[in-house]
């Protein structure tokens, strides 16, 4: 088993207890994720490598004009081996759809929804865990879950009128002075190592990010006081209960977010952000405080928040139980002032996103009757028509984030400013997993070329001349 020698000597106590909680873990389980993927990295290096010998030079697209101007949509320009995004189908992780995750992956006990640890397991491995192998990944995460002093004093030092994304970002980038890799790659190690020390930081990574988030909660929101992680729970159990929520269909309902939110392949702009940052060999925590950065815009992962913000105004102005005119009526208002319906649309996604509808499912088994799930649905009834006369969005159907926030909601979970953390705490299992392979396959620095308009012009001109 691999043991960082040279960072344990020198690291702090902290990082000292995490390698040492991390080597008695491996010894207990010899099959552990990282064992699993030891043997994995040589057999996809060498499957590249071929592939690669044999194909380097086929050609695999093209790029437009206005691809250049409309935000390089379509161009296959990337590599993410944990999951792939079909525009009409949605995501499927490691080639499995939501349900099938929901049916095969192993789940806690009593639970009916996947647990997140063996999501990550499937998106770094593309196997299915055993029961075993996820409880070891619960048992893991929350024997690396504590984080320093002097970052709880930055989280602490914050201001409530700090937006929960900001304060999120400052401590993840503060936990940076924890990165092994940062450390191993000041100290030389050589390159085919670093998938190994970016690894231990994805590990403490994950496994800190529902201490920090709950810390942020509780901070802003209510007494300051965060329980303190429970050995025996599960990553979501622990973050519903560091948040202060023990409804069993919270936590059920927390494990099923963790999983959805999870990845979404690797061109999105928090996937994107975490692998082009990280391909400066910027450090795990680095690259995924700038993904954070990229998930709290409002066409990104800030939806979240807008949606049931929108939602609620529409109830205000028009009533608890509105007619479907009235709703119309809403709508083109909010849209001949120039504004987009939150929680609609995709850049990838044309049809209704698998997400929306597993989120869906579990509102019509947990609250069917909840006012708000009604107005989302009497919504979904509608919005897809308005956008589709409106005639700008090439999707006029629901996304992730259009369902998110009424299930929270509903637990008196109503903090919409917080909501897109959860997303963040979930994302950090894709980004992570991508970054972990990045390393593994030594992928070079990122540096597509750019263009002036001037200089395009140039270039299209000397095509038509050719042609000619
Ligand atoms: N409401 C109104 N107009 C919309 C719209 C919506 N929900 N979705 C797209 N449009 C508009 C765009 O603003 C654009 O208008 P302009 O030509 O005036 O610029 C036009 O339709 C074409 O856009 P598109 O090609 O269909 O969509 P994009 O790929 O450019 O953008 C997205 C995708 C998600 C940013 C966009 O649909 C949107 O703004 N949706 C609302 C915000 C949202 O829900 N974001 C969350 C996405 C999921 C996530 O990442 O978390």
């Amino acid at each position: 088993m691999f043991v960082p020698r040279t960072v344990l000597s020198r690291s702090a106590k902290a990082s000292a207890a995490t390698f040492q909680a991390a080597r008695a873990f491996a010894t207990a389980k010899p099959k552990s994720l990282r064992d699993r993927l030891t043997e994995l990295i040589p057999e996809k290096q060498e499957e590249i490598k071929k592939f690669r010998a044999e194909n380097g030079d086929k050609v695999i697209g093209n790029v437009t004009v206005d691809m250049l101007y409309g935000g390089m949509r379509g161009i296959k320009g990337l590599l993410w081996e944990g999951s792939v995004l079909d525009a009409e189908e949605g995501i499927r992780f490691r080639g499995k759809t939501i349900p099938e995750c929901q049916a095969q992956l192993p789940k806690a006990k009593g639970g009916e929804e996947p647990l997140p640890e063996g999501l990550f397991y499937l998106l770094v491995t593309g196997e299915v865990p055993t029961q075993a192998q996820v409880e070891a990944i619960s048992a893991e995460w929350a024997a690396r879950s504590a984080i320093p002093a002097y970052v709880e004093e930055v989280i602490d030092r914050c201001p409530n009128t700090l937006h929960p994304m900001s304060q999120l970002s400052v401590a993840i980038n503060a936990l940076q002075g924890e990165s092994a890799f940062a450390k191993a790659y000041a100290q030389g190690v050589p390159k085919t190592q670093y998938w190994q020390y970016v690894y231990e930081d994805s590990m403490d990574l994950i496994a800190k990010l529902p201490v920090v988030a709950a810390r942020i909660y509780r901070n802003v929101y209510k007494d300051g006081k965060v329980a303190p992680v429970d050995m025996a729970k599960d990553w979501s159990a622990n973050l519903a209960h560091m948040l202060g929520y023990t409804d069993p269909q919270f936590v059920e309902l927390m494990r099923l977010y963790m999983v959805i939110h999870s990845d979404h392949e690797g061109g999105n702009v928090s996937a994107h952000t975490s692998h082009l940052v990280g391909s400066a060999l910027s450090d795990p925590y680095l690259s995924f405080a700038a993904a954070v950065n990229g998930l709290a815009g409002p066409l990104h992962g800030l939806a979240n928040q807008e949606v049931l913000r929108f939602t609620l105004k529409m109830k205000d102005a028009v009533g608890e139980n509105p007619t479907d005119q009235q709703i119309k009526d809403y709508l083109w208002s909010l849209l001949k002032s120039g504004q987009v319906v939150p929680g609609y649309g995709h850049a990838v996604l044309r049809k209704t996103d698998p997400r929306y509808m597993s989120q869906r499912e579990f509102a019509l088994k947990h609250l069917p009757n909840d006012p708000m799930f009604k107005l989302t649905s009497q919504m979904y009834n509608i919005v897809p028509g308005v956008l589709t006369e409106h005639g700008k969005t090439k999707n006029p159907w629901p996304n992730v984030d259009a369902h998110s926030g009424v299930l929270l909601q509903h637990f008196g979970f109503v903090e919409q400013d917080y909501y897109t953390v959860l997303f963040a705490v979930s994302r950090a299992l894709g980004c992570m997993s991508g970054l972990i392979w990045s390393r593994a396959l030594g992928l070079p620095i990122e540096r597509p070329k750019s263009m002036s308009t001037e200089a395009l012009k140039q270039l299209v001109a000397q095509q038509t001349a050719k042609k000619q």
